[in-house]
């Protein structure tokens, strides 16, 4: 069935979670419109007036719509609790530990997402708002000892893959949303807030290029809020890759940033 959702590749260790619910949800809401569509067009014709010229006002008093209505609340509830619940809280109250897990800061703003890596220190430079300038979106303050080697991009991530990722959300100006469809990540980045989420990517960029057959494909970051004018064009890349190609690409980026 998840082929005829229409759903896109699935490329972190969660995305299968989340589908199988999809697929339920989807299941449950077949049954229940094949069912109503079947009763709509029964009382159609059992009620019809030339049938029931006086109407009745008492409506139905037999045992199946009450037992029919018990069990579909059941089995929401069975959706709920079961499925729904538990995966919200993995994905909110387990966070890998931030020794474990490559942990990068990912700001919004109209309409541009801005990444910022720590780097080997695992401390993130000092970010000061009166350094923000059009070279600088983060206001990253390149004197700090611990700024020596953060990297910062625009609109590109790039991920080692099988390594949890913990995502620092932010956003400077309006709530934008965060949304990486493969990952099956999608969270609001709320003016004020600093919002952990994370997941593990589990398909390279590359394989994921052989696996779908389109050369040219990229893994995107969507902004999933209507945030303004630009908002269509507010479009990230997600780069997964090797560790040991990611940290090609990240060395090399630190060379061409701390060139003055
Ligand atoms: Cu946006």
């Amino acid at each position: 069935m998840l082929s005829y959702l229409g759903l896109p590749a699935a490329a972190s260790t969660h995305a299968g979670d989340i589908d199988h619910m999809l697929v339920l949800v989807h299941w449950l809401m077949l049954v229940l419109f094949v069912g109503w569509g079947v009763f709509f067009l029964y009382a159609l014709v059992r009620f019809r007036s030339g049938a029931n010229p006086k109407a009745s006002y008492t409506g139905a008093k037999g045992k199946i719509s009450k037992g029919t209505e018990v069990a579909v609340a059941i089995v929401e509830v069975i959706l709920l609790v079961g499925y729904a619940i538990p995966a919200w809280a993995t994905r909110v109250k387990q966070l890998p530990a931030e020794s474990e897990a490559l942990v990068v800061r990912v700001v919004g703003e109209q309409f541009a997402w801005n990444v910022h890596y720590h780097g080997p220190d695992g401390k993130f430079g000092r970010t000061d708002v009166k350094l923000v300038s059009a070279d600088n979106p983060l206001g990253l303050d390149r004197s700090d000892p611990n700024a020596k080697d953060d990297v910062t991009t625009i609109n590109q991530l790039n991920l080692p893959v099988d390594r949890p990722i913990l995502v620092h959300l932010l956003t400077k100006d309006v709530i934008h949303s965060f949304g990486l469809y493969e990952m099956r990540v999608k969270q609001d980045a709320i003016p004020g807030m600093d919002v952990p989420v994370w997941f593990v990517p589990t398909v390279t960029t590359d394989e994921m290029r052989q696996r779908l057959g389109k050369p040219d494909f990229d893994y995107e970051i969507a902004c999933s809020q209507l945030c303004g004018l630009g908002h269509f064009r507010m479009r990230g890349f997600v780069t997964v890759q090797t560790q040991a190609d990611f940290t090609k690409w990240f060395d090399e980026q630190l060379k061409e940033q701390r060139r003055p």
